[in-house]
């Protein structure tokens, strides 16, 4: 039989009081028992407060932003077996992305967006619908934030472990929603109905490639882009791998051209200081960086990763081959870290295990610079002789910030680079 119950709040250990940061439900809902009705955080943390039993709500006590304290009232529920009285479970904290399966976080995510209040609804900018199916990740300072800068957290893409929000996070939607306020936003492109012209499936995006395409799409309409292509002779390198390749098999890595170049470009980085600085925001001073830490595309069946090779100058062919080879990896079944991909200042997309003559990579910000590598290729010269022979020839594209480096200094860098890689036994 249903009997009305008031939902109290647990109490919450050492602390006196709490701000009510989400109502999770409404009147005339049904209530499963175990489900969180409201995230309320303290000083210390985000708290779920769970439902005690089955029921129908009511009608809700709480609004956001209210302070709270142990025994007041959340709401009003009609239980049909349990009182009030009856044991009420304690407040969780709210899910730690870093802690939470995946599985779990989904299970969350259905009923807690399908219960956002009204008046959180509202809030809602009228084009910027929240993302139905998402419960929100974040710690309490990003909450608080987040309340004080008046954004619905549901917007945000989190880019941290298992799409947990950052605060840099928060800062990008922002700079993202002034940048279109203030009309400098690209004009949007037309996107018709598709399905007019023939069958048509939508294939969401893994979070990953949406991470990517965000930070790709800023770095190409914030930096002015430039590439310079060039050629680095390649027969000594191309030798000198075939004469390493019994050691490298013994060894049980790959040997591919990615050692070498690595190794080169951390060399060639050490006379071209503006190539691994960084600019910047506001664009009133350049930060010198003078290490050597070099970020390495990955393809990954998820979209593209960047992890990063911490001191290259310090290491030999070896350790690099086998770092990339761990890394890559690492980046394909999903293990890289945060730490693992921070920190680079410059970084290399190499296609030329793929194909291509030349392309144009896109910079990785804060760094200024990429270099792009395509797959090897003979041409004809004629020798001191008069005599045809081949050559084979690497092509390097390096993408730079013009703001930061002029055309004359990235050719000087790739011609320096190409002059490096002539001689790869220095490189040993
Ligand atoms: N010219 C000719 N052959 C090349 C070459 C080049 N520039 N670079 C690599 N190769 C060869 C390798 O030597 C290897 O052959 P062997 O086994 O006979 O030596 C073969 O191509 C395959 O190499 P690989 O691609 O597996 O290895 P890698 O070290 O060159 O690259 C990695 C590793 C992780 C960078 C690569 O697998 C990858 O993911 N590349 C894609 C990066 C990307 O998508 N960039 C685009 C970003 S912009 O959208």
């Amino acid at each position: 039989m249903a009997e009305t119950a008031k939902l109290l709040l647990p109490s919450l250990g050492d602390v006196d009081s709490a701000e009510v940061v989400q109502v999770l439900v409404q009147a005339g809902e049904n209530l499963a028992e175990g489900q969180v009705v409201a995230l309320v955080e303290s000083e210390k943390a985000t708290l779920e407060v769970p439902a005690p039993a089955a029921g129908t709500v009511l009608s809700v006590q709480i609004a956001l932003g209210d302070q709270i304290k142990e025994g007041d009232c959340l709401l009003e529920y009609s239980a049909s077996t349990a009182s009030q009285s009856a044991q009420q479970p304690a407040p969780q904290p709210a899910p730690q992305a870093a802690q939470q399966p995946a599985s779990q976080a989904a299970q969350q995510s259905a009923p807690q967006a399908a219960q956002q209040s009204a008046s959180q609804a509202a809030q809602q900018p009228a084009q910027q619908p929240a993302r139905p199916g998402t419960a929100v990740y974040a710690g309490p300072a990003v909450r608080r934030l987040a309340r004080q800068l008046g954004v619905d957290l549901r917007q945000v893409t989190g880019t941290g472990i298992k799409s947990r929000i950052q605060a840099e996070d928060l800062h990008q939607w922002v700079r993202d929603r002034l940048a279109g306020a203030t009309g400098s936003a690209l004009p949007k492109t037309p996107f018709p109905d598709l399905s007019k012209h023939g069958p048509t499936q939508r294939v969401p995006l893994g979070r990953i490639s949406q991470v990517a395409a965000r930070r790709l799409h800023a770095s190409w309409v914030n930096i002015p882009h430039v590439t310079q292509h060039d050629l680095a002779v390649a027969d000594a390198l191309e030798a000198l791998r075939k004469e390493l390749k019994p050691e490298a098999k013994r060894r049980e890595v790959s040997l591919t051209p990615l050692p070498f170049l690595l190794r080169a470009c951390a060399e060639a980085l050490v006379d071209f200081p503006l190539l691994r600085s960084a600019l910047e925001p506001g664009g009133e001073a350049l930060i010198r960086r003078d290490s050597y830490h070099i970020g390495l595309a990955v393809d990954t069946p998820d979209g593209l990763l960047v992890p990063v090779l911490r001191d290259v100058r310090t290491k030999d062919i070896w350790q690099l081959a086998e770092e990339c080879g761990t890394l890559a990896a690492k980046a394909r079944q999903g293990g890289l870290t945060p730490d693992d991909m921070s920190g680079g200042v410059f970084t290399i997309s190499s296609l030329g295990g793929i194909g291509g003559t030349a392309f144009t990579p896109i910079i990785n910000p804060p760094e200024v610079a990429v270099l792009g590598v395509s797959k090897m290729q003979t041409r004809l010269v004629r020798d001191a002789e008069g005599d045809f022979a081949d050559e084979l020839l690497l092509p390097l594209s390096l993408s730079y910030d013009h703001r930061v480096i002029n055309g004359a200094e990235a050719a000087r860098f790739t011609g320096h680079l190409a002059g490096i890689l002539g001689e790869p036994r220095r490189l040993l």
